[in-house]
């Protein structure tokens, strides 16, 4: 694993109607991320926060579909730019979110460096909407789609190049809540999804064996997208869209170990920590014992 770690953080919650996701890099923050990385003897340079602008309209009065369209595309060329910034550096990009809509950007920033960008989507749901498929207007829940080129151009667009990624180099981990219009593109496209079912039946560490190698196979570089959500909420209660029956802690845990002793990531992100909705700042804690496995409390 690259030494050199580079904190962003992205207080976004522009991607969703629930207050308080922006605070959530300030929470992983304050659960103690950098005494935690540093112990492990990471060089660790945390950039400060990405500024979001505000939104001079309500969603309601807005004349699109996508709520906060612009403010989000916004942030995400910002992010895109700091993000590629921090891998010429050679440096690894480890963003805090802020809602799922950061890795809009953050996927732009990182996909640019690659030709054959692997991605890891630890998440309940499958964030493959876009404006006709959605059931809500929330941009959180199509950057996967975004990535993929599928969406508003505004969106898709960001930095100048389309698609970031190609599905075939995805995987899905955690899925328990897809729409049908995600189902249709899961299947049209052939994305490889480990839905709750199969992490029942074949237990974690057959899923992340499988997962590695798939997403290993012919990419040049394996990005993680950690949404807590996809942790079940007796663990990770402070998610703003929880989904009964998810990962658990312990599962969760060894997936980041094994992650690490595979040593395939080249950026990580943790996303959707929302302290008004969390209890004793404990999601945040989880997502920062969640990057001590990551990055290799055990392998020390
Ligand atoms: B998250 C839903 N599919 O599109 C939608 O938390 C939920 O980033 C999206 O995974 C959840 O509104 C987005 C119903
Ligand atoms: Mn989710
Ligand atoms: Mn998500
Ligand atoms: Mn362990």
């Amino acid at each position: 694993m690259n030494n050199q770690l580079s904190i962003i953080g992205v207080p976004m919650d522009l991607g969703q109607m629930r207050r308080g996701v922006d605070m959530g890099p300030s929470a992983i923050r304050y659960a103690g991320i950098v005494e935690r990385l540093t112990n492990l003897s990471y060089d660790i340079e945390d950039l400060g926060d990405i500024e979001i602008g505000r939104p001079e309209k309500s969603p309601e009065e807005q004349d699109h579909q996508l709520k906060n369209l612009k403010e989000v595309a916004d942030a995400s060329e910002k992010l895109s730019d700091v993000v590629n910034e921090v891998v010429n550096r050679k440096r690894f990009p480890l963003v805090f979110g802020g809602d799922h809509s950061i890795a809009i950007g953050t996927l732009a920033g990182v996909a640019r460096n690659y030709d054959n960008l692997g991605v890891i989507w630890y998440d309940a749901h499958g964030d493959l909407n876009n404006s006709a498929t959605s059931p809500s207007g929330n941009i959180h829940g199509m950057p996967l789609a975004v990535s993929l080129g599928i969406g508003d151009e505004s969106l898709t667009g960001i930095s100048g190049y389309t698609p970031k990624i190609k599905p075939e180099n995805i995987v899905i981990i955690g899925a328990r809540s897809l729409d049908e219009g995600e189902r249709e593109l899961i299947k049209e496209k052939g994305i490889k999804v480990y839905t709750m079912h199969e992490i029942d039946r074949m237990g974690m560490t057959k899923v992340m064996e499988e997962a590695i190698e798939y997403v290993s196979k012919g990419t040049d570089g394996v990005h993680l997208s950690l949404d807590l959500d996809g942790l079940d909420p007796h663990d990770a209660p402070g998610v703003g869209t929880p989904v009964l029956g998810g990962i658990s802690y312990r599962e969760s845990h060894l997936a980041m170990e094994m992650l690490a002793e595979s040593d395939i990531l080249t950026s990580a992100e943790f996303v959707e920590v929302n302290p008004i909705l969390d209890e004793k700042n404990k999601t945040a804690t989880v997502a920062v014992a969640l990057m001590g496995s990551l990055f290799g409390e055990k392998l020390k």
